[in-house]
C-alpha cells in the first residue's frame, strides 16, 4: 500500500533532496550530494524522475569537456536506475550577476546573458530528455520601485520569452513552457506574483499555446490564497502544465515543507482535484527536508511526500464512496431542471422571459445548506475515523 510506481509521476528537483540546509541565518548542515548519488536515492526512494537547474548538473563555470563527462556520466545513473528527466529549467538566480534580476535585470548586457544561459540550459535539458521547461523568475522584481518600471520589466520579460519560443521550434525541442508565480523571496517584490497574474501575461506573448504554468503550493500559501482555486482556473485554461508540491504555513517565509506536512486539508483537495480530472504530468515534490533532519531523515523527507500524496488519493476514492457524503451533496446540488431555459447562451427571448419571471427571493434566502455537516465528515474522514 501507498508505494510509489512509475505511473504516478512522482519528480524531484536535484536540489530538493540534495539541498544542504543552509538557511539566511546558519550554515549548511548537510555535505553536498553529487547529482549521482541523489539519482540512485530517489530510485531508491521510489521516484519517477528528476529534474534539475542547469547548474544543479553542470558548475557555471565548466568548460565543455567537463560538461560532456558530466552529462555521459549522469545518463548512465539515468540508464541504471530507470530515472527520466521530465522537467529541466535554469538557475537565474544564484550567481551575482543576477543580483537585479534576469530577463528584467536594468542591465541590457544581464539580459542578454541570461537568453543565452538559458538557451544553452534548453540544449542541456533536450539533450537529457525532458519536455516542460520552467520558468521561475525568483529575481525578477524589486526592493525598491524607484529604479525600474515594472512596463519595461513586463515588456523585456515579454520578449525573451518570445525570443525563447522561437529559438524552441528552431531547435524543434517542442518544450512545453512552464511560467512559475511566487509573490516574494529572494525579492521583495516578484513580478507576476501569481499563477493568475501568470495565466494573464501569457495571453499577450507571441505562441501562447506552448506556455502555460507551474503553480507551487507554497507560492500561493505565502501569499494568503487558495492553492487548489489556483490550479483549478489553471486547469480549465488547459494551461496545467507542471506543478510543484510541498507545504507551507500561511504568509510566512519561503518555508518548502513536506507535501502535506502542514496544510492536510488543502493537501486533499489538491490531490482530489487532480485525480478527478484526470492530471497526467508530474507531482513533482519542490520541498525539503527540515534542516535538522540527516540524510536518513532526508529519505524519510522524499518519501513521506510520496506517501502523503497516495493516502491522499485513497481518501479522495473514500470520499467518493462515502454514502453519507454523496446524499449530502445531492442535497447541496438538488436542481430540478426548472431554470434550464434561463441558463445557456444569450437569446432575446431569454432575457425578456427571465425578467418577467418572480421569484421568492424570501423563501429563497431561507434556505441553509449543511456545509458544517459535510466538512466535519470530512474531517473525520480525514482523521481516519470514518
Ligand atoms: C523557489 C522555487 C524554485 C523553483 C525552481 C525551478 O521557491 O525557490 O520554487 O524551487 O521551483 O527554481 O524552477
Ligand atoms: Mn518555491
Ligand atoms: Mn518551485
Amino acid at each position: 500500500m501507498y508505494e510509489p510506481k512509475p505511473e504516478h509521476r512522482f519528480t524531484f528537483g536535484l536540489w530538493t533532496v540534495g539541498n544542504v540546509g543552509r538557511d539566511p541565518f546558519g550554515e549548511p548542515v548537510r555535505s553536498p550530494m553529487s547529482p549521482l548519488d541523489i539519482v540512485h536515492m530517489l530510485a531508491e526512494a521510489g521516484a519517477y524522475g528528476v529534474n534539475f537547474h542547469d547548474n544543479d548538473l553542470i558548475p557555471i563555470d565548466a568548460t565543455g569537456a567537463e560538461r560532456d563527462k558530466i552529462v555521459a556520466d549522469f545518463k548512465k545513473a539515468l540508464a541504471d536506475t530507470g530515472l527520466v528527466v521530465p522537467m529541466a529549467t535554469t538557475n537565474l538566480f544564484s550567481d551575482p550577476v543576477f543580483r537585479d534580476g534576469a530577463f528584467t535585470s536594468n542591465d541590457p548586457k544581464v539580459r542578454a546573458y541570461a537568453l543565452q544561459k538559458t538557451m544553452q540550459a534548453m540544449d542541456l535539458g533536450a539533450e537529457l530528455g525532458a519536455q516542460v521547461y520552467v520558468f521561475w523568475g525568483g529575481r525578477e522584481g524589486t526592493e525598491t520601485d524607484a529604479g525600474k518600471s515594472p512596463l519595461d520589466a513586463g515588456k523585456w520579460f515579454r520578449e525573451a520569452l518570445n525570443f525563447l519560443c522561437e529559438y524552441n521550434l528552431d531547435q524543434g525541442y517542442n518544450f512545453k513552457f512552464a511560467l512559475e508565480a511566487k509573490p516574494n523571496e529572494p525579492r521583495s517584490d516578484i513580478y507576476l506574483p501569481t499563477t493568475g497574474a501568470m495565466l494573464g501575461f501569457i495571453a499577450t506573448l507571441d505562441h501562447p499555446h506552448m506556455v502555460g504554468v507551474n503553480p507551487e503550493v507554497a507560492h500561493e500559501h505565502m501569499a494568503g490564497l487558495n492553492f487548489m482555486h489556483a490550479v483549478a482556473q489553471a486547469w480549465d485554461a488547459g494551461k496545467l502544465f507542471h506543478i510543484d508540491l510541498n507545504d507551507q504555513k500561511f504568509g510566512r517565509y519561503d518555508q518548502d515543507f513536506r507535501f502535506g506536512a502542514e496544510s492536510i486539508k488543502q493537501a486533499f483537495y489538491l490531490v482530489k482535484f487532480l485525480e478527478e480530472v484526470g492530471y497526467e504530468g508530474s507531482r513533482h515534490f519542490d520541498a525539503h527536508a527540515y534542516r535538522t533532519a540527516d540524510l536518513n531523515d532526508v529519505k524519510e523527507f522524499a518519501r513521506g511526500c510520496m506517501r502523503t500524496y497516495l493516502i491522499l488519493k485513497e481518501k479522495a476514492q473514500q470520499f467518493r464512496a462515502d454514502h453519507e457524503i454523496q446524499a449530502l451533496l445531492a442535497e447541496i446540488k438538488a436542481d430540478d431542471g426548472s431554470m434550464n431555459p434561463y441558463f445557456g447562451s444569450y437569446s432575446k427571448d431569454k432575457a425578456q422571459a427571465l425578467k418577467a419571471h418572480s421569484f421568492d427571493r424570501v423563501t429563497l434566502g431561507q434556505r441553509g445548506q449543511p456545509y458544517e455537516k459535510l466538512d466535519q465528515l470530512l474531517i473525520e474522514l480525514l482523521l481516519g475515523v470514518r
